[in-house]
């Protein structure tokens, strides 16, 4: 089992990053210390850590930097004397990458390689770089089969090619000079701090508020669900006990239509939330739109070897999970209030709303 005594994690303001710094703190048994390293995009959000500064003095701390930059990874490796990195930050929704992909090209492409480069510098003191990535790079599957670590890749938008490169320049740091780094491929994540962009709170704030619910195309584009927590889990297995240049695939068994994903959240919230004028159920809100330009078919993974190989398992199936992050959404509304502001809400009202 790895050990570490300093973490930066990049993107740590983030959805997934801001679930994993709480994971680690709250629930992981570390016992180190935790540098997020985050820019700040739209959708970096120092409030889904709010309280963990105060809770965790001494252990938590938070650097604004970019990882475009690389003297600004390298004084922040040094300044805490890190030994580990988990790598979360990315440009990660496939919308935004169709419509500019520029970003998407340095963050995600650019940024993995000065991250490498800073860790290889620092070979003697960095035990681990963990870089989580997404079954994206599969593309599509058709009716049947899994993606595994060993189906070749064949990304679609600019936005899973971004994550494709870097995926291949971390394996080739380990195949070339010895860094030592693991990779999680993920399916779809859902539960708190999910920036309300992607499909599970894009619903759910749209039909909260009586508004359309925009479905691509004819709704039938399958995704397997995974609740964050368990994504969190899965990257601390691998990131303590997976081998050194090894992929481990991640999933949640958990296959949906996008159509059926947002019937079941439109009957759960006919139970839990406020009902709309005159009792509309809200899955009268459903609007097929334009479909997504290369928007893949299917996606589904065969977690078997982290399963067999590390002993991981989901806690939670789409029931539990669609429920625990409903709630959440419908108690913090505070947290979705500050996030749909600015830059994020200039891009809503011109990419969904008018659609
Ligand atoms: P997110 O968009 O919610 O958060 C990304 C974070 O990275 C933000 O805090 C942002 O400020 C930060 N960031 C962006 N550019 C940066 C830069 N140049 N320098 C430093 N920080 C920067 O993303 P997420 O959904 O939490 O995804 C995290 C990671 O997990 C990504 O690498 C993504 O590709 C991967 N992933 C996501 C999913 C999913 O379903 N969300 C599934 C599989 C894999
Ligand atoms: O309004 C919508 N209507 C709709 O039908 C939105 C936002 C999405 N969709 C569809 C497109 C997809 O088939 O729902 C599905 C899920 O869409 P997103 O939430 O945008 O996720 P996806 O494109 O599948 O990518 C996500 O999972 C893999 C993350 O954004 C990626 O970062 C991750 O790598």
């Amino acid at each position: 089992m790895r050990d570490f005594k300093c973490i930066v994690v990049t993107g740590g303001a983030g959805f997934i990053g801001a679930n994993f710094i709480r994971y680690l703190l709250d629930d992981a048994g570390f016992s180190g210390v935790v540098v997020n390293f985050d820019a700040l995009t739209y959708a970096g959000n120092p409030g889904s850590l709010a309280d963990v500064a105060s809770r965790f003095p001494g252990r938590y701390f938070f650097e604004k930097g970019d990882i475009r930059d690389p003297a600004a990874i390298g004084r922040v490796l040094d300044k805490y004397s890190a030994d580990a990195i988990c790598h979360f930050a990315a440009e990660s929704h496939v919308d935004r990458s169709i419509a500019a992909p520029d970003d998407f090209v340095q963050t995600n492409i650019v940024g993995t390689f000065n991250l490498l480069e800073e860790t290889r510098k620092r070979a003697d003191r960095i035990s681990l770089l963990h870089h989580v990535s997404t079954d994206e790079v599969f593309g599509s599957l058709g009716d049947d089969g899994f993606f595994s670590e060993s189906t070749p890749y064949s990304p679609h938008s600019p936005y899973s090619a971004s994550k494709a490169a870097s995926d291949h320049l971390v394996k080739a740091y380990h195949d070339t000079y010895g860094v030592p780094v693991t990779i999680t491929n993920c399916s779809n994540n859902y539960g708190p701090y999910q920036f309300p962009e992607k499909l599970i709170p894009l619903m759910i704030m749209n039909a909260l508020e009586g508004k359309q619910l925009p479905v691509y195309g004819d709704g039938k584009n399958v995704r397997d669900w995974l609740y964050v927590v368990d994504h969190c889990s899965a990257i601390w297995r691998v990131m303590r006990a997976g081998k050194s240049g090894r992929t481990y695939c991640v999933g949640g068994r958990c296959e949906l239509s996008n159509v059926e994903v947002v019937h079941r959240i439109c009957s759960m919230m006919d139970k839990l939330a406020p009902p709309l004028p005159g009792g509309r159920p809200r899955n009268s809100l459903i609007t097929f739109v334009k479909d997504r330009p290369g928007h893949d078919r299917r996606y589904a993974i065969d977690c078997s070897r982290i399963e067999n190989e590390l002993g991981w398992r989901r806690t939670e199936t789409a029931d539990t999970g669609f429920e625990k992050t409903l709630r959440w959404y419908l108690k913090n509304t505070e947290w979705v209030d500050s996030v749909r502001t600015g830059e994020y809400k200039n891009w809503i009202e011109k990419n969904y709303v008018d659609r």
